[in-house]
């Protein structure tokens, strides 16, 4: 950053040239995904140059996936991401499907508690109005990388202390004999808005996977409804098809 003052004379704004100087920096992999970027401050004083032309230059490349920053921690390279490929014929959790691969898995609660039904949640979980609905969403991280937020719905008879159940829902419903053995999975497109960008690290209005996960019993009846946000730049869901006849 220290030669920007001197090339401030190209007559490109300030904000640009340090803009592409950090982008110069991280494609020649001088820093690297996850690597913090140095302090504001710090950039200003070296730079010769304002806070407020790093931190234009910094949120530019926020906007456009370079960067991301964290509440609190600062500001890092962008991890590069690589595709998860998903299998749509195994009804896998999302800790079994990460530790498999080897992946750290962490969750970061959104919410989690009892409430009276949506109507929605009343017709999938056939609720009545006068029973509650457990809600347990979470945004879901792997190796320090948030993949998706996951937004789950089951009733409160079958999940009565949803704080409760750990680091996997799935492994919660097992031990009490309620872990689905079947499920429907509506998978669309969606671009992320503004808060649900904010919690997967990737720029507002980019695509996402919207998924509806509906998940049955052994008896037939619906034991989770899930709706979730996945990364449209992590994920491959592979299905193998078969000619019947
Ligand atoms: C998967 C499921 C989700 C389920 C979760 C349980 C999708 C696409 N996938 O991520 O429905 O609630 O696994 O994971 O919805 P856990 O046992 O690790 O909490």
């Amino acid at each position: 950053f220290a030669t920007l003052k001197q090339s401030a004379q190209s007559g490109a704004p300030l904000y640009l040239q340090l803009r592409k100087s950090i982008e110069d920096a991280v494609n020649r992999g001088l820093i690297g995904p996850g690597d913090a970027l140095p302090s504001e401050r710090d950039i200003a004083t070296k730079a010769d140059i304002s806070r407020v032309t790093v931190r234009k230059a910094v949120q530019d490349l926020v906007k456009g996936g370079i960067l991301v920053q964290r509440h609190g921690s600062g500001t890092f390279v962008a991890p590069r991401m690589e595709r998860v490929e998903q299998s749509l014929s195994r009804l896998t959790s999302f800790t079994e499907d990460m530790a498999r691969r080897g992946m750290a898995v962490r969750s970061a609660w959104l919410d989690r508690g009892l409430y009276a039904p949506s109507p929605d949640e009343m017709m999938v979980l056939g609720l009545s109005s006068s029973e509650l609905v457990a809600r347990v969403a979470r945004l879901r991280i792997a190796n320090d990388t948030p993949l998706a937020i996951e937004r789950a719905s089951l009733s409160a008879s079958a999940l009565p202390d949803p704080a409760g159940i750990g680091s996997s829902l799935y492994a919660a419903l097992e031990l009490t004999g309620n872990r689905p053995v079947r499920a429907v999975q509506r998978i669309s497109a969606a671009n992320l808005g503004d808060s649900d960008a904010r919690l997967l690290e990737v720029p507002a209005g980019v695509a996402g996977l919207h998924i509806e996960r509906i998940s049955y019993l052994a008896s037939g009846k619906v034991i989770e409804f899930t709706r979730s946000i996945y990364r449209g730049d992590a994920y491959d869901f592979v299905a193998e098809l078969r000619l019947t006849g």
